[in-house]
């Protein structure tokens, strides 16, 4: 129907319109802030490995609470500078939380951006290929867009309700894969960086399981956006990670979903 026609219907049809037209602007938006965002990523990833010199001051690294698992670099915060400060030119009126600013986190009925500057930094830092932007919209509380953009890999997923999922160009989900059996099925798991016994042990309890089922193989990409496309794409078959953030899923739910 086109816009004409709809608004003529009624008072609730152009309601329904307005939004969607608010969504697909949000979406396009939202694929363009993951891009350039990817590009910081991407340039700083291979400033920093391909370079002869891989002085870990380069990318500025800290420990978050003493703990070497989790680290954070100097490219998380530039790109979260980044993809917060587009927001706010573009939408001054929306919130956002983000990885590297999680004081005062409140979900109201406003637009919501929730950011993941790098999903997998430890996976940036090494050099393993899992890592991405996350960026997730989220409207009147319900996760509504969502794309994730790993750009060593040239894999932008990216979903918006009522438009679909997609993998670059490509629409994903047209044939959905039936559920295999847990004997046929491929595993994603993570350990997460928490070390205590209290959080490790349950969780290694839980992997054994899993292995002596039997599945047929366990994954673990570190990264939780990254194990959400492999779910979307019908790579993985179950993917499972305590100790999740908001950040960390924000967008993947909508692009599974
Ligand atoms: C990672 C998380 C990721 C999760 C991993 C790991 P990093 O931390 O961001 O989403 O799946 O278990 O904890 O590498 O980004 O600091």
């Amino acid at each position: 129907m086109d816009l004409v026609k709809r608004i003529k219907c009624s008072g609730l049809d152009l309601k329904f319109f307005l939004m969607a037209e608010n969504f697909e602007n949000y979406f396009t938006h939202a694929k363009q802030i993951a891009k350039l965002a990817g590009d910081i990523l991407l340039n700083s990833y291979r400033s920093f490995h391909d370079s002869s010199d891989q002085n870990s001051k380069q990318l500025a690294i800290e420990t978050k609470e003493s703990n070497d698992a989790n680290i954070v670099t100097i490219i998380d915060k530039q790109i979260q500078d980044f993809i917060i400060d587009y927001i706010k030119r573009t939408f001054p009126r929306h919130s956002f939380i983000g990885e590297e600013s999680t004081e005062n986190i409140l979900l109201g009925n406003e637009p919501t951006w929730i950011i993941d500057p790098i999903d997998g930094t430890t996976n940036f830092v090494h050099g393993f290929p899992y890592c991405c932007v996350s960026i997730g919209l989220v409207i009147k509380r319900n996760p509504s867009i969502g794309v994730i953009y790993n750009p060593i890999l040239g894999q932008m997923y990216s979903a918006c309700e009522g438009l679909g999922a997609f993998l670059n160009d490509e629409r994903l989900g047209k044939s959905p894969k039936a559920i295999a059996p847990l004997s046929q099925s491929i595993v994603g798991l993570e350990f997460g960086n928490e070390r205590t016994d209290s959080v490790l042990n349950p969780k290694l309890e839980t992997f054994a399981n899993f292995i002596k089922a039997p599945v047929r193989a366990i994954r673990c990409y570190g990264s939780a956006a990254m194990n959400l496309c492999m779910i979307a794409s019908g790579a993985l078959d179950i993917y499972l990670e305590a100790g999740i953030h908001c950040w960390d899923i924000a967008a993947g739910v909508v692009i599974v979903r």
